[in-house]
């Protein structure tokens, strides 16, 4: 399939460690894949879902002690330990290989090595990159078929003679927790991931590549690899703006992706497109603007709470080609379920563990929490018509948010790019009641990057101050949202969902200049009544007002957390960060 020496000499290499019985290379045609299903539903690794119901979905169970990508077990391994910063696990790259190549030797006999080659970002865009992932699992192979352009056309993006692309070695082994590594080795364009089964840790074009080994890449060749979602939005005359946004999990990623205007905003025209739900990679463009691309090629949502209310856009996009995880499988008409879907859990079903399972009268969940569905972005209604474009989107705003009870306002703007970057390296998000039992317990979360950066996070800083110092005054306008404010009760007090397109408008004025904004201790609010309430019960601009409360105690308290955030990064946290520090606490006085 290939006459490139580097991939040849590669994959040869993993043969003779891991000692399959068989190599099957992906061109990416129907009639192979089709063949992988088959195989893969007479093992029982997949089930067959109702053809009339679900064309061409299937559902997996995973290992019961496999759900979640496991950040304690992931690593980053570079020469220096201090390259790697002090928020990821470090080892040695020879002491590593060596621990591990004495797990992948042999690992394969017995099994089929399955080679993929895949394209993160459109064929043909001077935006996208090539991986070559092998892996012994089937369930992989389908999944990076959804999840990435994968097949033939990735080794003709690649060339014949290209040594640029990330070598990928996934097997899942016994699935065996204690022994389960996902190791990422940026300075050697490679990943080595063993023992698991799940997706965030096994399809390794996406968590993996995409943003911890791209950001790492990025950094070294000046462009950006993110947490973001893109979206665009359309006006009336038919223009649009593109925002891409950065949230921890458990903030409305997807949802904000794939946002359904309120009335207001759809009787004047208005649209939503989506580019992305969870990685941007970015670049300055000719034009001295920042252009991004979503480099992944489907959907990889949380399940559970996806409805016809929360996303309608994401459950349509799961109807066809797509293949769920860990969710509930009902016998009665062969289709799936999960809590939050609709009102009617199935009877006669099976629970994500494979035990018989009755919704209506069992205290368990019949879908695991974090269960998933992989879904083709292609089949997305709102997806946007520059998806596969190889230019990718111009970025207008680049927006940060979290979930904050008390402290951060609804939205607000940095002064300037610099101060932008610190507002993105404060963020943070409080654990819910409901997740930890501990509420109001503030995690750190840069950019939404902490489980991501694939080198020192003070570098990783001071390589988004360099990107605003190239953009200069063509650089995206930076904000800060807060969806998550809550009454004394402890009941959120914004709507959300789709209403959020309220303050994405504040925003898109702002970028044009538009928009007035008033000065505050932490950076530009709107003026109440410049965000639009029409149609929206029980909010008046007194609640606004309320929502864009900056509390100066509660930002003292912020600013000493900050800092003791930012000790661990020693003489890596570049001195403009410490000195937006001292802004604050000189505007807090
Ligand atoms: C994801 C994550 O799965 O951020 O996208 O954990
Ligand atoms: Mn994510």
């Amino acid at each position: 399939m290939t006459k490139n020496p580097n991939v040849l000499g590669w994959v040869d290499e993993t043969i003779a460690l891991c000692k399959p019985d068989k190599v099957v290379w992906l061109d990416g045609s129907q009639e192979q894949l089709d063949e992988l299903r088959r195989q893969a539903c007479e093992t029982g690794e997949m089930i067959k879902l109702n053809e009339e119901k679900l064309p061409g979905c299937y559902l997996h169970r995973t290992a019961v002690n496999d759900v979640a990508r496991v950040e304690h077990r992931t690593f980053i391994c570079t020469k220096k330990k201090e390259d790697a910063g002090p928020i990821n696990n470090w080892m040695d790259p020879d002491e590593m290989k060596a621990k591990l190549t004495k797990m992948y030797d042999g690992v394969m006999k017995g099994r089929t090595m399955y080679v993929i080659p895949y394209c993160m970002g459109p064929i043909g865009s001077k935006l996208s990159k090539v991986g070559v992932e092998v892996t012994d699992s089937i369930y992989v192979v389908l999944n990076m078929d959804i999840m990435t352009r994968m097949g033939k056309q990735a080794l003709e993006h690649l060339g014949d003679t290209s040594n640029d692309f990330v070598r990928g070695l996934h097997s899942k082994a016994d699935v065996d927790e204690e022994n389960r590594y996902i190791v990422q080795f940026p300075e050697d364009n490679a990943i080595w991931s063993i023992n698991s089964g799940y997706g965030g840790n096994v399809l390794l074009g996406k968590k993996c590549f995409a943003l911890r080994i791209a950001s790492y890449q990025g950094k070294n060749e000046g462009w950006m690899a993110e947490h973001m979602l893109i979206l665009g939005i359309e006006n009336p005359q038919g223009e649009t703006k593109y925002v891409a946004a950065a949230f921890p999990s458990a903030c409305g990623k997807t949802n904000l992706a794939m946002l359904i205007p309120p009335e207001v905003y759809k009787k004047q025209g208005y649209k939503v497109w989506t580019v992305g739900d969870d990685i941007a990679w970015m670049r300055i463009g000719e034009d001295g603007r920042l252009w991004a691309i979503n480099p992944e090629a489907g959907f990889f949502g949380v399940a559970p709470g996806t409805n016809d209310k929360s996303n309608p856009n994401a459950l349509a996009t799961t109807k066809r080609g797509t293949i769920f995880t860990n969710v509930a499988h009902n016998l009665d008409d062969n289709t799936i379920w999960w809590e939050g879907l609709d009102k009617n859990p199935p009877e006669n079903a099976v629970d994500w563990k494979g035990n018989p399972w009755n919704g209506k009268t069992s205290a368990e969940k019949g879908a695991n929490p974090n269960s998933r569905f992989t879904a083709p972005a292609k089949n997305c209604p709102c997806i946007s018509d520059k998806f596969n474009d190889v230019n990718g989107v111009p970025i207008s705003a680049i927006v940060f948010g979290g979930r904050r009870a008390k402290t951060a306002p609804l939205v607000y703007q940095s002064r300037d790019w610099a101060h932008g970057v610190f507002v993105g390296s404060i963020m943070a998000s409080e654990t819910t009641a409901a997740a930890t039992g501990a509420v109001g317990v503030v995690r750190r979360d840069p950019m939404a990057m902490r489980p991501f950066c694939g080198y020192h996070m003070g570098d990783y800083f001071g390589h988004w101050l360099e990107m605003g110092e190239r953009l200069g005054d063509k650089a995206p306008k930076i904000f800060n949202v807060n969806w998550f404010r809550t009454d004394d009760e402890g009941h959120f007090i914004w709507p959300g969902f789709g209403d959020n397109m309220r303050v994405l408008m504040w925003i898109l004025a702002r970028c044009e200049g538009k928009a007035d904004a008033v000065e505050t201790p932490i950076g530009y609010e709107p003026k109440p009544e410049d965000i639009n309430i029409e149609g929206l019960e029980g909010i008046t601009a007194d609640t606004v007002r309320g929502l864009l409360d900056v509390d100066k105690d509660l930002w003292r308290e912020e600013a000493a957390g900050i800092e003791d955030f930012y000790k661990q990064f020693g003489d890596r946290l570049p001195k403009e960060m410490a000195h937006q520090l001292e802004v604050l606490k000189k505007n807090l006085q």
